[in-house]
């Protein structure tokens, strides 16, 4: 590819056009739409995490005054709704195709997880549809669960699914096992390590909600649901369910306050409420409530992994080997298939070259919440897995943990790991030495001295992550098994005037799209940043597209200035012959064409204002308007890597943690907006480092309930418990778009949790630390150690 396009203010920390509104609560949510003859709907769910569902009896709910409807499973059996789909097809190692329980929008003969939606109440209030829930008699039949790993998978266990035994959707595996066990047959030492990398639970700060609205004149259906993905989950809502035929629905997806994966499945509540707006031809809105959101947001992680690591005599790494068992929770859900292989197992070369490796994947249902894509998807539980080995293999040879990297850092791109991926640049090295001058490496054991004097252990934990973005080109998805296209797509309209509106099929829940769409088209048009709007998350109005996720904002940002490219050719054309000059002999520079031959230039908005005037050219030769539009499918990932080290400080008194520094040197290729990344960055670390030290989605082992359903008991990150984080950014461009970007969204959601734990081991001087390091955890560990 060619240089790639950088402008004056694309490149620049430009503030975010969407704050005003945010700033002023004047945000437009999915809560915020209230239709005519607006209804309401609630949930009954299952308060049992396993039992059949005997008898339902609606009638004291129906008997309310202003209640519509109750909506029970049997109900879209019989209108013919299947089930909910699971989009990715994963063939265990023995060839069988993975094994998918059968879930259904509402539970028809049994409920297999707390919360799982059983019947749906439709009436004239909020408060009003919740009582009615309350009031639907459902007679269950308790029965056992199995709800944890690894009992899940023990012989004699409970079957979830009848017809899944073992409660194994798939064993997977990747690599070459026999070129892994002759590197382990001569390796000078081996080092393994079992971890758990733990449950959490997304908590986008706006929960999911949905207005679904059957017009029966129009036979239109128009579904406002916050959702990272409107356009994909109308094909789905389309073809699948066949809701409606694609071009008689429409979704919305308004302004969506945080999403971190967990707003791009297909859930079953938005499946009922579209189903339930056709039956009562009323608007029907649902939003969760904050217990709704615990129960049944996909959850993310909750693998429990047994490794090791072959390296020669001088910490080379020779050969790593992974089994691990992902929990799926009760049901696979849309991407519950790919997270854990794909986007996981492939991840495991981390950023070294490792001649072998072997990794084997079960993935075992539980009769939890579904687990889902949760910030990075996969790519965390591989850095956490690989940066731990690493570390206690650092430390089993006496080897810096810095310096172990350094010898086994991948130096040669293109790379091909040998798990699928082949990584498209980088250079490791000098982000490690970005991230170590950064962090004051080497003035560490001074720090550490100091604190001892206080009476506190100190310790210093290296990570160093790779992930994969963008994701495409669509043929490779598909070979791996993925069956939708993954490229995405942009039109650009430019009206008489010279204002500009951008459709993206890329969608922001809080990124910043509003801005960064907008820098890049005011460069490339050389016209001011406040006449460009940028349109995204209306299907009646965006052609196309699939989404934000796996921090692929590049894709859309690419065919939009493809689009913008179309565009100045056009005007070129255009221009030359207002100008008289051939075509070939018109430049286009910060908003002017102009005459490579004269002084004699017409600029942007002149331009725009004769395509739509058509006496200025011949039509025969060029079409009226001046609307382009771009489809663009990567030629790969892209490979964002960065250098996290963290310092930590810990009381033996009370065990508590405290994160006193954290730098980062990040590789996120070109950096459109650097305020904008550092503010993702910011948030991806909070949760990274909320899930080493606080946060655990944990189910009682005998009753199935969650009992970290609420704020009381699931412990969030604050503001106040991360440190200032020290941010560099040490880029090498991506050769697989036009804007050498690489994507910056999961990073430190990725790298963090690594580095919290090491630097944890490395001050108690320890092996390993289960995720989340509770101040109960390391108190512990400090009486055990004798350094109370
Ligand atoms: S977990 Mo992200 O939306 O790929």
């Amino acid at each position: 590819m060619n240089q790639p396009f950088h402008g004056k203010t694309f490149g620049k920390s430009v503030k975010r056009s969407e704050d005003g509104r945010f700033l002023r609560g004047k945000g437009r949510y999915v809560d915020d739409v209230i239709l005519p003859g607006q209804a309401y709907a609630a949930f009954v769910r299952s308060p049992f995490a396993h039992a059949r569902i005997e008898n339902i009896d609606v009638s004291a709910a129906l008997a309310m005054p202003g209640v519509q409807r109750v909506v029970l499973g049997q109900d879209m059996v019989e209108a013919g709704l299947p089930p909910l789909p699971c989009g990715w097809m994963i063939h265990s190692s023995n060839g069988e195709p993975m094994k998918v329980g059968v879930r259904r929008a509402l539970a028809v003969d049994a409920a297999r997880y707390v919360g799982e939606p059983v019947a749906l109440v439709i009436a004239d209030t909020r408060d009003l549809a919740r009582d009615a829930a309350e009031a639907v008699q459902v007679d269950y039949a308790d029965l056992s669960i199995a709800g944890q790993m690894p009992d899940a998978l023990a012989p004699g266990a409970v079957q979830i699914h009848d017809d899944i035994p073992g409660n194994l959707a798939f064993d997977w595996e990747i690599g070459n096992r026999a070129a892994v066990d002759t590197a382990f047959a001569s390796a000078a030492v081996t080092v393994p390590l079992s971890l758990e990398n733990n449950r959490l639970v997304p908590n986008a700060i706006e929960p999911r909600a949905i207005n679904a609205h059957w017009d029966a004149v129009d036979e239109k259906l128009t579904l406002y649901m916050t959702h990272q993905n409107p356009i994909g989950i109308r094909m789905f809502l389309a073809a699948h369910y066949q809701l409606a035929a694609e071009h008689k629905l429409r979704v919305v997806s308004p302004d969506v306050g945080g999403g971190f994966g967990s707003k791009a499945p297909n859930y079953p509540e938005e499946v009922a409420v579209a189903f339930a707006a056709k039956l009562v031809d009323r608007p029907v809105k649902w939003t969760a409530d904050r217990t709704e959101a615990f129960l049944t947001d996909a959850h993310g992680r909750d693998h429990l992994s047994d490794a090791e690591l072959a390296l020669d005599a001088h910490g080379r790494f020779l050969a790593l080997r992974v089994d691990t068992r992902a929990n799926v929770g009760a049901y696979l859900s849309a991407s519950a298939s790919l997270v854990p292989t794909y986007m996981y197992a492939t991840m495991l070369s981390g950023q070294y070259v490792i001649p072998a490796i072997h990794a084997r994947v079960r993935a075992v249902y539980t009769n939890t919440c579904p687990v889902d894509a949760y910030r990075g998807a996969g790519r965390p539980e591989a850095a956490y897995l690989i940066e731990r080995i690493v570390n206690v293999a650092a430390e089993t040879m006496g080897i810096d943990q810095a310096e172990i990297r350094r010898r086994n850092f991948i130096r040669q791109f293109p790379y091909q790991t040998p798990v699928v991926y082949e990584y498209d640049s980088g250079d490791y090295e000098k982000t490690l030495d970005a991230a170590l001058e950064l962090a004051d490496y080497s003035g560490f054991e001074a720090r550490k001295a100091e604190s001892a004097d206080r009476g506190k252990l100190r310790g210093i934990g290296v990570s160093a992550y790779v992930e994969a973005c963008g994701i495409g080109p669509s043929a490779k998805l598909a070979a791996l098994g993925g069956g939708a296209g993954m490229w995405d797509s942009a039109e650009v309209r430019v009206h008489p005037a010279g204002t500009v509106e951008v459709l993206s099929g890329a969608h922001s829940h809080g990124q910043g799209h509003q801005t960064t769409f907008a820098q890049l088209v005011a460069d490339r048009f050389g016209i001011p940043f406040e006449n460009i709007s940028v349109v995204q998350g209306d299907t009646d109005r965006i052609q196309a597209g699939t989404g934000t996720y796996g921090s692929r904002a590049s894709v859309g940002m690419s065919a939009a200035l493809r689009a913008c490219d179309q565009i100045i050719a056009k005007g070129k054309l255009i221009a030359s012959h207002i100008l008289g000059v051939d075509a070939d002999r018109v430049d286009f520079e910060d908003g002017i064409f102009l005459s490579k031959d004269s002084n004699s230039t017409l600029s942007f908005g002149e331009m725009a204002y004769a395509a739509h005037m058509a006496a200025a050219f011949p039509t025969t030769e060029i079409e009226p308007g001046l609307v382009a539009t771009s489809f663009f499918d990567p030629p790969n990932f892209t490979y964002p890597a960065g250098i996290y080290v963290c310092e930590v400080e810990i009381d033996p008194g009370t065990g508590v943690v405290d994160v006193v520094s954290f730098a980062a040197a990040d590789d996120f290729g070109f950096v459109a907006n650097p305020m904008i990344v550092e503010g993702q960055v910011h948030g991806g670390m909070t949760q990274g480092i909320g899930q080493a030290l606080w946060e655990h989605a944990r189910y009682d082992a005998e009753s199935g309930q969650l009992v970290t359903a609420s704020y009381m008991d699931y412990g969030m990150p604050r503001a106040g418990s991360v440190p200032n984080y020290n941010l560099v950014f040490s880029s090498t461009p991506s050769p697989v778009n036009p804007l050498g970007m690489k994507g910056c969204g999961e990073a430190g959601a990725i790298g963090a949790p690594p580095a919290v734990i090491n630097a944890i081991c490395n001050a108690l001087d320890v092996r390993h630390v289960e995720m989340p390091a509770t101040p109960e955890k390391i108190w512990k560990l400090c009486a055990e150690k004798g350094v109370l």
